[in-house]
């Protein structure tokens, strides 16, 4: 299992441009809903987070929702452990399942679902935010839908052109709300106490389920998708019981009534027997996010988001979509001369995302061993010559060997990532290449030490077209000076004519 997991990984790794999906794989993230973000004109990708908590049932047991932002479709910025379940009051541990998050004039409305202490049953909630990627607070301080019958989970909104709002939920059963103006309560005009239950006839959904027993094409399972293109409505739903494929009806209006138009995604060897699917418009493409058990270790309960683009036929049918891994291409370079978020990435391993209010979101659990990818990078013609990082380190352990294309690369520099002072303790340190990138490139970093230890944290990285600053009195006014390392990283305790690296910065000795 773990040759075949470091296989997996060297592959993901490896940049040959094939392996855009699973789009994140330093941790296990399903349910996918994206959202255009008009702000700021970025995709915006909300999901909950598959665990692993030795000695706890791995039923998909999620303690947290996470939010993923692109503008390029193949780096993706984590924004950290979004919101906790704790975020809801009344929430049970490890429930965290499906969501979706809306904009309202210029709110975000992150609707999800969660159970109650010592209950089984899934509850609607709602959270909301005045940014994309939070924080979010709990907007009810208790469900927004509560059927009491289970099954409340998946929950989708769309907010249809006229402004009106509309909520589908529900596992086994299919239901929706309209909601009032401000998003946080249910229209009580119609259905039962605002709730209407949607007939899964066979016209609307392609057959019927009875005692988990399928008569006629297929059926409406769970993961409803509610949208819009032009004036057909769109339905997109898991379907046909485990193992699950995605299908969708089509209607002229929000309310239905629905028609069956078939599979959108057939069942695919993923290795994750649920799907959950999400469709956008965004810079001029319609895409279609799903989830598979791509990620290393990956599985039914470990999965992980990918993302393909989608087609429509001019009578409005989806044409039908396959998994693959090499998912859907650029829409733009990378500017290597803008400061980049560490946790802006095109695939990693081994690491993790946190943040807190003080430094915001960062890279951690740097060890050695431990990898990191970013896609479609523009040096431009002149090239880069140098490269600051924001990071904290607590040891002299680290050394950080940035690699041009892929794991087996030319090496562009082997940089050793000296303490700061402690794990929290931030510097920016500059370090000139030993070789000039030019050109479009992905970037492989990869992290070496001598400690089991995490090596380092990391804020931020940019290129520069300069070399560092050369700082001749420092040798003769330092009492450090004497600890110096050669540009391939070898400490030097009598340094002679030459440069060397110190803290950072090269330094000539004439
Ligand atoms: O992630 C937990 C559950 O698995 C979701 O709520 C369902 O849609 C299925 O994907």
């Amino acid at each position: 299992m773990k040759k075949l997991q470091l296989a997996f990984v060297l592959l993901l790794l490896s940049g040959n441009g094939w392996a855009q999906n699973p789009i994140v794989s330093h941790c296990y993230t399903a349910d996918p809903a994206p959202m255009a973000c008009t702000a700021n004109d970025s995709l915006y990708v909300y999901c909950d987070e598959d665990m692993n908590v030795p000695g706890v049932n791995d039923f998909y047991y999620m303690e947290r929702w996470r939010v993923y932002s692109t503008i390029d479709m193949v780096n993706w910025t984590d924004h950290g452990e979004a919101m906790p379940r704790t975020a809801f009051s009344w929430g049970r541990e490890g429930t965290c399942w499906a969501s979706q998050c809306v904009e309202k004039n210029g709110t975000y409305y992150w609707y999800i679902c969660l159970s109650k202490p010592n209950d089984w049953r899934h509850y609607i909630g709602v959270a909301k935010s005045d940014k994309p990627s939070g924080p979010f607070k709990d907007a009810l301080k208790q469900p927004l839908v509560n059927t009491g019958e289970g099954g409340d989970i998946d929950p989708t909104v769309f907010i249809d052109d006229d402004g009106k709002a509309y909520l589908y939920w529900g596992n086994n059963k299919l239901r929706y709300a309209k909601l009032r103006s401000n998003m946080l309560m249910l229209d009580k005009s119609s259905g039962k106490n605002g709730i209407v239950e949607v007939p899964l006839t066979a016209e609307a959904f392609g057959g019927v389920k009875v005692d988990d027993k399928v008569t006629g094409k297929d059926c409406y399972e769970e993961g409803p998708w509610l949208d819009k293109r032009g004036d057909n409505y769109y339905l997109m739903y898991a379907a046909g019981g485990v193992p699950e494929h995605i299908s969708y009806s089509m209607s002229k209006s929000p309310e239905g009534p629905w028609e069956y138009k078939g599979q959108v995604m057939t069942q695919q060897n993923t290795g994750s027997f649920t799907n959950h699917s999400g469709m956008v418009h965004y810079k001029g493409k319609d895409y279609f996010f799903y989830h598979t058990g791509w990620a290393p270790g990956g599985g039914g309960f470990n999965r992980s988001m990918a993302v393909e683009e989608m087609h429509f036929n001019e009578d409005g049918t989806i044409r039908p979509i396959t998994s693959t891994h090499q998912g859907v291409k650029a829409l733009c370079t990378m500017n290597p001369y803008e400061q980049q978020q560490a946790e802006t990435l095109n695939a990693a391993y081994g690491i993790h995302v946190v943040g807190n209010e003080k430094t915001g979101v960062y890279v951690t659990d740097i060890h050695a061993g431990d990898s990191m990818r970013v896609a479609n990078i523009d040096f431009g013609t002149k090239g880069a010559q140098s490269i600051t990082l924001r990071i904290a380190a607590a040891s002299n352990a680290g050394t950080l060997v940035i690699r041009q294309d892929h794991a087996r690369g030319k090496a562009l520099g082997r940089f050793r990532i000296e303490s700061t002072g402690g794990l929290d303790v931030w510097e920016e340190r500059t370090f000139d290449l030993t070789n000039i990138p030019t050109g479009t490139h992905s970037l492989h970093f990869s992290f070496a030490g001598s400690s089991t230890e995490t090596l380092f944290n990391w804020d931020w990285w940019r290129f520069n077209t300069s070399t560092t600053h050369i700082d001749e009195t420092l040798v003769q006014t330092d009492e450090e000076a004497s600890v110096f390392y050669t540009l391939q990283g070898t400490p030097v305790t009598t340094p002679t004519k030459g440069i060397y690296l110190r803290k950072g910065k090269t330094v000539i000795i004439h």
